[in-house]
């Protein structure tokens, strides 16, 4: 049996603050608020946690005027748990997050391979930057931590780490889709990307589906590979050593969107939203500007409900609201522009004096207004082409607090596994089908909508992020969210 792990020590290509070049020139911090964030800094917090991350600055420490440690050291005391960066170039950057990690891992597994650039180059800026990743949590952690790594651009850590003579005890959690192996073995690196995976000690997916994917490219390229059990943790084994693969779905903090959808103030902007629109049906797409997100394909199926169903036409508002995203990627810029040429179209063509049928926000909303949205919206329309997971249909649930809303999901989404029942489930490609699906549920009455999301809300709230933190870690050194010792107990330990 494992001994008792002292600290958690969590590992992410992004620290949950943001450096950035302040108006005067200098440089400041600023707290995250990803679910993330909320989840783990409990389990940090005063239990002498650490975080271990790139700034997303490249390369500040470069500025003579940057203190860097300076400014963590000072946020690390209010956040009371250490940050460590890792600080890397602007070629770096490039190689290992635009290159390799955004430019092929994440087409990959999202299924859409025709949008990977498998540059050798950044493959092996890739490793480069992994490798120095590694030497910091070896020297930034001991044998009795656990170290838990979080997503796809840092899937070499437990690889390098023992290729160090490094001892940890390490978890890894893949936040986007793993593919089947006929996408898989596209990658020209893809052997020694599975061989790095198997030297973690627990392998954690989103779903079942993920978890078997991975499975089944195991068995492929590694033949020795046996994988056993029954339920959500199976057993790998590699002949010399075994390790556990998981399906741990992510989830929000869904106290904090109900109450915050409950405040006055938030309620009273829903109302506002709802008057503006001069209360006509809302339908809400709220996403990260990402390809995989099926923007232009929603904005399509709109235009098919307008011309197949004219009865529809004025008494809705689709609004859109994309969180500007990897904006420096030219693919990007330019799924920006077809985004705005397909609203302009559809807007022009079914326009009428007082009525314009989508509305469109290019920017990251505070999460109050962002909350209001959700609550004032009659129809969650959320149809990515492939997603991990895809919080926005958990936080959407979690904001209606009335029960009185629709979920149009993707089939393709993570969240699908979990919602198939109350759901509505659509083809994301297949516009006909969306715009049935809406001019359907445009129709449900209330005690219809109700039935199900009240259903839904009850299986976010039961499966809230704390409960994922906490089967991660059950899975992982058995133990809970609560179990790691409050500071006080650990200094007197190593007093
Ligand atoms: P993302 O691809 O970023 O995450 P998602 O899970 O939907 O996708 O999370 C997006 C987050 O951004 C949500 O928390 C949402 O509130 C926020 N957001 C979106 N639009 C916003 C806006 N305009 N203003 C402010 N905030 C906005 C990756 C994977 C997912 C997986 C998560 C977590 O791709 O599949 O669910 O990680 O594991």
């Amino acid at each position: 049996m494992d001994s008792e792990p002292r600290r958690l020590v969590v590992v992410s290509n992004r620290l949950p603050v943001a450096l950035r070049e302040a108006a005067d020139g200098g440089w400041e911090v600023k707290a995250g608020a990803g679910g993330l964030v909320t989840a783990l800094a409990p389990v940090l917090r005063n239990r002498g946690g650490v975080w271990i991350g790139w700034s997303g600055a490249p390369d500040p420490a470069a500025d003579p005027a940057a203190d860097v440690d300076g400014l963590l050291a000072r946020f690390s005391a209010e956040a009371g748990y250490d940050l460590r960066t890792v600080s890397l170039t602007r070629e770096e950057v490039d190689g290992y997050y635009s290159g390799f990690s955004n430019g092929v891992i994440w087409p990959l597994f999202h299924d859409l391979q025709t949008r990977c650039r498998f540059d050798p180059d950044c493959w092996r800026t890739y490793l480069d930057v992994n490798f120095k990743f590694a030497e910091i949590v070896a020297r930034r952690t001991t044998a009795d931590d656990y170290v838990w790594i979080q997503d796809y651009h840092l899937m070499h850590q437990a690889f390098f780490l023992k290729s160090m003579g490094v001892k940890r005890r390490t978890g890894f959690f893949l936040h986007i889709p793993f593919p089947p192996p006929d996408i898989f073995i596209k990658l020209p690196w893809r052997w020694k990307v599975i061989k790095a995976l198997t030297e973690f000690d627990l392998v954690g997916f989103q779903t079942l589906q993920d978890r078997r994917n991975f499975a089944a490219c195991l068995r492929r390229l590694m033949p020795e590979a046996k994988v056993s059990g029954r339920g959500a943790v199976v057993t790998a084994d590699m002949g010399n050593r075994r390790f556990r693969l998981g399906a741990f779905p992510i989830s929000i903090d869904f106290q904090q969107f109900d109450a915050m959808a409950r405040r006055d103030d938030v309620a009273g902007e829903a109302f506002k939203i709802r008057e503006a629109l001069r209360h006509r049906k809302i339908i809400l797409g709220v996403d990260r500007l990402d390809y995989t997100k099926g923007i232009p394909e929603r904005i399509r199926a709109i235009g098919t409900l307008l011309r197949r169903y004219p009865d529809i036409q004025g008494t809705f508002n689709f609004v859109q609201i994309a969180v500007p995203s990897r904006e420096e990627v030219g693919e990007y810029r330019e799924l920006r522009t077809e985004i705005e040429q397909l609203i302009g179209r559809v807007n022009g063509e079914f326009s009428f004096p007082g009525w314009v049928p989508v509305h469109y926000h290019y920017r990251s909303l505070p999460h109050d207004e962002l909350v209001a949205y959700y609550a004032a919206a009659d129809i969650g329309l959320v149809t990515p082409l492939r997603d991990g997971m895809n919080l926005v249909a958990k936080e959407y649930c979690a904001a209606s607090t009335d029960g009185d809303g629709v979920l149009i999901l993707s089939e393709f989404a993570g969240a699908a596994a979990q919602f198939q029942r109350d759901a509505y489930l659509v083809n994301p490609y297949d516009t006909e089908g969306v715009a049935r699906a809406l001019h359907r549920t445009l129709h449900w009455d209330k005690a219809q909508r109700v039935e199900h999301m009240t259903r839904l809300r009850e299986q976010v709230r039961r499966n809230d992020i704390f409960r994922w933190v906490d089967s991660f870690l059950k899975a992982g050194i058995s133990r809970r969210l609560g179990d790691f010792p409050e500071a006080e107990t650990l200094r007197l330990g190593r007093g």
